[in-house]
């Protein structure tokens, strides 16, 4: 079995209720729930003019190589009929893989360590609630420590 850390966000509709059916479904996709952080309000990042978000992280366990679950991750948003008006926009529900194992991995499909994730507070805010001392196997420095970074200013 390997770990995953997913992230999940909303920012159209029940957004809170949006992240807990999506958790639902991946759970009944067969993917082993381990930890969900707190729902977190955040601001948009990237493209500022679109509603806040809500944030969250998960860990899951699975028997799925990595493009199997990412495949299962976009499956997941297309069957709560994933709404998407611009890239980078607002969106009902977006499931992102960040870390799988220490696996360090690019494809034209998937990059691991997701490679922007040491830039978003709304990744690394819940996914320090339940990973602070996960190593990032690029950065060789733990969620907490590139969060302190990010924080502070000084990345
Ligand atoms: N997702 C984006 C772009 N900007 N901002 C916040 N706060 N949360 C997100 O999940 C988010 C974003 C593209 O996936
Ligand atoms: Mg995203
Ligand atoms: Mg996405």
């Amino acid at each position: 079995m390997s770990v995953a850390y997913i992230a999940l966000g909303s920012n159209l509709g029940d957004k809170a209720a949006n992240l807990g059916q999506a958790v639902k479904l991946l759970q009944a996709k067969g993917l082993q729930i381990r930890a969900v952080s707190s729902f977190f309000q955040t601001e948009p990042y990237g493209v500022t003019d679109q509603p806040e978000f809500i944030n969250a992280a998960a860990c899951v366990e699975t028997s799925l190589p990595p493009e199997a679950l990412l495949k299962l991750l976009l499956d997941t948003e297309l069957e709560m009929g994933r709404v998407r008006l611009r890239h980078w926009g607002e969106r009902n529900i977006d499931l992102d893989l960040l870390l799988y194992d220490d696996l360090i991995y690019h494809s034209d499909k998937l990059t691991l360590p997701h490679p922007d994730m040491q830039n978003r507070l709304f990744v690394l805010q819940p996914l320090a609630e339940i990973a602070a001392e996960k190593i990032h196997p690029v950065y060789k420095k733990s969620i907490q420590t590139l969060l302190k970074s990010l924080t502070d200013g000084d990345e």
